[in-house]
């Protein structure tokens, strides 16, 4: 008999889970730090205005690998439909995210005390990914235009 990873489901199964409409999130906002969250809760306060379900969480690329890949291992299958990440300085988190899961990922480069010329170590961190691995790059600090770009996507499809 063939192993399957732990992490597949199967297609049947993924469609139901799919049409279920229980009020589930559809748009992740994550982020590095709780730092973060002053900037990127314009993200989460642009998705309330549109009336779109959404859940934040705070995970580090960095510091909690494990948990991060669970997240976007998980993500399609839990009914996110696209998911916000943002991060600061070695900006990896939306990256990450995007090597786990096939949902649209779009990345909010962050600035912070330690940010290189105004966060464009984050910046390019988040739109210099490797050909196949797209990640949506809004401005920096630029949370609210993140929300407006997922609300598009979603409206689209
Ligand atoms: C990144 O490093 C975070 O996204 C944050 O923007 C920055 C600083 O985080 P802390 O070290 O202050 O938690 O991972």
């Amino acid at each position: 008999m063939s192993e399957r990873p732990e992490t597949a489901v199967e297609p049947e199964v993924e469609s139901e889970f799919a049409e279920l409409d229980v009020g589930a999130p559809r748009v992740g906002i994550v982020m590095g730090s709780k730092c973060d969250m002053p900037t990127m809760d314009a993200a989460a306060g642009e998705l309330r205005k549109l009336d779109i379900d959404h859940e934040v969480r705070v995970m580090s690329a960095h510091r909690d690998p494990d948990v991060v890949t669970d997240y976007a291992k998980n993500a399609k299958l839990r009914g996110l439909r696209v998911i916000i990440a943002g991060a600061g300085l070695s900006a990896a988190l939306p990256g990450v995210i995007a090597a786990h899961t096939s949902l649209p990922v779009i990345g909010v480069p962050l600035t912070s005390s330690r940010s290189v010329a105004g966060g464009l170590d984050a910046l390019l961190s988040i739109a210099q990914m490797p050909p196949g691995v797209p990640v949506a790059c809004v401005g920096v600090d630029s949370a609210r235009n993140a929300a407006v770009l997922a609300a598009r996507i979603l409206d689209s499809s």
